[in-house]
């Protein structure tokens, strides 16, 4: 009954977003006065004032009213990073979210303008600008429109009513006292020759960044928005500030440091438009010709810092962003199975008849979770005493079948003098504070709240301690951590979020720290998952709230989506966005989370979540229940299907994030990282690319009886994953849509590898057989791919437990090709005795006479095979061969 009126209060009607609880620009003071800034803010060069030395390039610049310092690194891999911050004697210390990337190495300045990689920098001194250079060519620059504007502290005077909402803001009866007055930061930053941005998630919107120009700019600010709707720039959940501007030759990323209220204006032109025609022009350049974006930041507070990143090609850009923000480290491969949520399993007998109903229904299943009704009265940390009397007993079922269990753990506090919890966070001052140094106080999940303040280092540390198995009791390693509401949610607060006056750890501002806040808490979480095992087991944690680095420490989903298609299309660009901004393990509800999805849109979401990172079923307790068996017939068994076919790639998956962990590509692709020859795909967020070698297109409408995939590419060739039919790019198909049907493309020139049988957990997967399918390149000459493995649960595979190698197809001549395996790091001693069971080669236009296989002793083994004519496909059943000892093919025709 509580829970029905905080949701009726709180969010109004069922059905819709309640827009009314959310700032547009004009409504948020500081957004309002940046976004009327359009003439020229006139900043030039202190001149005498520029010091170069071993930290970097430094100068002063100044306005009629305002002097900043300026200090421009080059740090290593052709990234360059532009602080402007207040200069000497500031009243107040501004908040730089350090903690969001990683240590830097910066490259020593050796030349009047700085340079890297044979890269340049040049600071313009009137007007203040920085432009960057790659190969002569520009690329970016800072403040090319003249919009720099910097709100430096000052001391408060006699209000005039200008200056009203500079020292204090009241919304919706809610009064932000401001103590410090405004100190918001914004500049523009130019993405020349770029045709598209990508990037700042979390957003409900298109992959490529929209005109904002007659719109609202794209918010950055953690909110818990209840029923978001689609095709919008509102802010959710989790914020990225991050993007990047795609060129053919030369991508540029910036990443804007700030974890204050940001707004981000996106301004598409060309280079004659932009302020920089002169620079643009050559002899073979065109300004008109040129496109460019504009991206136009606004924070609310802390500083001006961003790290331009000058890639060129998309590789180098996702392995510097890497190297800025950090990788995910390999998850522990359950996280990579299916996930079944509900709000909520009821009790220990309704977990029990869950989970055994997968392995009725010869369903694959590796996670059940529990959301908040299983606690004791919405105390984390605790089993509610009825429903879930013996823990113990329950993981331990789970466990007996290879199972886990997830439990979430908000960070929102209930008040209760005799919960353990809050008497220890309270007793040592680990709480957030209100502006009159009280304890700060808000309404969530357990009526009156207080809230853990994860900015203080020393209470991070004490909540990492709280998942010790002897302190979180009933729990085991089989238990993983769901961190939910961490924007933080405050439903008595301004946007339904924590009141911006309230005090962190270090005297910052919730304002100055907001968008940081759910990372520190899953970043606690996830440290106090590995210390409870001494550092032994992978952790997983999902958070719903992120920030720039979140991608180090958890899995992200776009929570509170709707059972509808429009739902469905829109989870693609935004889990494309998310991977774009350094955040790869990302998925979207299942099914929706509010409202009943009929049985076709559950089927087409199983399918389109069977290709995306995180994979997990979840929904609303007034939802009907949705457990797959409780179809029609031929829904379950598509359903089904769809999950098989997630188990079938797991070790595709599984390489793909290790992969990521060293290169920092993400494992769900956007088509220009693949494809940057072809640049009407750019933008594509219909379909996507997992990993470089397949193509996914699930059916994204209703009752369609076609469904057309683009192949992407210049004279590539890629193959129906079913037909092996082969297909030219760039190009389009039309296949039937049938309910089974998932559009499913191999490249040619790749290798795939996939279960030939799959059993119900990733557990008991892992030494099953694989059949390796070999799509054959263009010119019939080359493939090759990948395969990693390990124990799937340890930190092990880092002393070397690991085993990742490649494969080969190669024409070694006109009668003979071969299919050979490498050992790629020979570091990696995990010696597997998965084997291979059967080799599919698609495109084999040769005629294979016969083929044997060499293994350590050198002595040819003849092997079966069949060769398919018309669709010139080769099949070699039981070659024998095992993925980490050496062996060769030779096929000769
Ligand atoms: O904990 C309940 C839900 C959860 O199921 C959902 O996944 C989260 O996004 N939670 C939000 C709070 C209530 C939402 C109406």
């Amino acid at each position: 009954m509580w829970r029905l009126i905080v949701a009726c209060l709180l969010f109004g009607t069922l059905g819709a977003v309640d827009r009314q609880n959310f700032k547009t620009c004009d409504q948020s003071g500081f957004c309002k006065r940046h976004r009327a800034v359009t003439s020229p803010t006139g900043y030039e060069v202190v001149s005498d004032s520029i010091k170069i030395n071993d930290t970097g390039l430094h100068a002063l610049i100044k306005n009629k009213d305002t002097t900043l310092k300026v200090t421009i690194v080059t740090l290593h891999d052709s990234t360059v990073r532009v602080v402007i911050d207040e200069n000497e004697g500031a009243l107040k210390n501004r908040y730089q979210p350090l903690e969001a990337v990683k240590k830097t190495k910066e490259e020593a300045t050796t030349t009047k303008i700085l340079t890297t990689d044979g890269n340049r920098v040049v600071l313009q001194h009137k007007p203040f600008r920085v432009d960057f250079y790659v190969k002569d060519k520009i690329v970016s620059s800072i403040n090319a429109k003249e919009t720099l504007h910097f709100e430096a502290f000052k001391k408060k005077v006699l209000l005039t009513d200008r200056e009203k909402g500079f020292w204090e803001e009241t919304w919706k009866d809610i009064k932000d006292t401001k103590p410090h007055g405004s100190s918001s930061v914004g500049v523009d930053i130019a993405f020349v020759g770029a045709k598209h941005v990508f990037g700042i998630p979390e957003h409900a919107e298109s992959y490529s960044l929209r005109d904002t120009r007659n719109y609202e700019p794209y918010r950055l600010y953690n909110l818990d928005v209840f029923e978001y709707e689609t095709n919008s720039p509102m802010a959710l959940y989790g914020s990225i500030p991050y993007l990047v501007g795609v060129h053919q030759k030369r991508s540029v990323g910036a990443l804007w440091l700030n974890a204050a209220e940001t707004w981000v204006d996106i301004e598409p032109t060309t280079a004659d438009k932009g302020g920089l025609t002169k620079e643009v022009l050559d002899a073979d350049t065109k300004p008109r010709q040129v496109p460019q974006h504009n991206a136009r930041f606004y924070s609310e507070s802390g500083l001006i810092d961003v790290f331009i990143t000058l890639g060129p090609q998309p590789n180098d850009i996702f392995r510097q962003l890497a190297a800025l923000t950090g990788v995910t480290p390999l998850p522990p491969a359950f996280a990579l199975g299916y996930h079944q949520s509900r709000w909520n399993y009821k009790d220990q007998k309704d977990v029990k008849e869950v989970h055994d109903g997968f392995v009725k229904n010869d369903i694959p299943l590796d996670v059940l979770w529990l959301d908040i009704e299983h606690t004791d009265n919405k105390a984390y940390f605790t089993f509610d005493k009825d429903a879930f009397a013996k823990p113990e007993e329950m993981i331990k079922d789970l466990a007996d079948q290879n199972r886990k269990l997830v439990t979430i753990v908000d960070p929102h506090i209930k008040k209760d003098s005799k919960y353990y919890i809050y008497k220890e966070a309270k007793k040592n001052k680990f709480l957030v504070k209100d502006a009159k140094d009280a304890i700060y106080e808000g309404n969530c999940w357990p009526g009156d709240s207080t809230y853990i303040d994860f900015l203080n280092p020393k209470a991070r540390k004490w909540w990492s301690e709280q998942f010790a198995f002897d302190k979180y009791k009933g729990t085991s390693k089989d238990v993983h951590i769901w961190n939910d509401m961490n924007e933080p949610s405050v439903f008595n607060g301004p946007e339904i979020t924590m009141h911006k006056d309230a005090k962190h750890y270090d005297g910052f501002e919730h304002r100055d720290v907001h968008n940081v806040y759910g990372f520190h808490q899953h970043s606690s979480t996830f440290d106090g998952l590995k210390a409870r095992s001494n550092n032994e087991v992978r952790p997983f944690v999902l958070s719903r709230s992120f920030f720039a680095g979140s991608q180090r420490t958890a899995a992200v989903w776009t929570g509170d989506n709707k059972a509808d298609w429009a739902h469905l299309k829109q989870s693609i660009p935004m889990l494309l966005s998310l991977s774009t901004a350094g955040l790869p393990f990302v998925g979207a509800d299942v099914g929706g989370f509010f409202g009943n999805p009929d049985e076709e849109l559950l089927v087409r979401w199983y399918q389109a979540g069977a290709f995306q990172p995180f994979f997990r079923g979840h929904s609303h307790q007034d939802t009907k229940r949705r457990e797959p068996w409780l179809f029609a017939e031929n829904t379950t068994s598509a359903i089904r299907n769809a999950i098989k076919t997630r188990y079938a790639f797991l070790p595709y998956w599984y390489t793909l994030f290790y992969e990521h962990a060293k290169t920092g590509k993400p494992v769900m692709r956007p088509f220009w990282m693949e494809f940057i020859e072809d640049e009407p795909s750019w933008d594509e967020d219909r379909q996507w690319m997992v990993g470089s070698g397949l193509l996914v297109k699930p059916v994204l409408e209703e009752k369609v009886k076609e469904l057309s995939i683009y192949l992407p590419g210049k004279r590539q060739v890629w193959y129906d994953w079913h037909t092996h039919k082969a297909r030219p790019s760039p190009g389009a198909v039309q296949i039937p849509a049938e309910l089974n049907t998932i559009g499913l493309y191999q490249r040619g020139g790749t290798i795939i590898p996939k279960l030939s049988e799959v059993k119900l957990t990733t557990k008991d997967n892992h030494e099953q057989p694989i059949t390796l399918y070999i799509a054959v390149n263009q010119k019939g000459d080359f493939a090759n791919g990948t395969i990693y493995l390990d124990d799937g649960e340890s930190y092990s595979y880092e002393k070397g437990d690991f085993a990742y190698w490649g494969f080969t197809f190669k024409r070694e001549h006109d009668y003979l090709h071969t299919i050979t395996n490498q050992n790629l790091d020979k570091k990696g001693k995990f010696d597997s005795d998965v084997y291979i069971d059967k080799i599919v080669i698609r495109g084999a236009k040769f005629y294979p006479r016969n083929a044997h296989i060499f293994l350590d002793d050198f002595s040819p083994e003849d092997l079966d095979f069949e060769f398919n004519r018309d669709n010139f496909v080769m099949e070699i059943a039981n070659p024998g061969a095992f993925v980490t000892r050496e062996f060769r093919i030779d096929l000769h025709s």
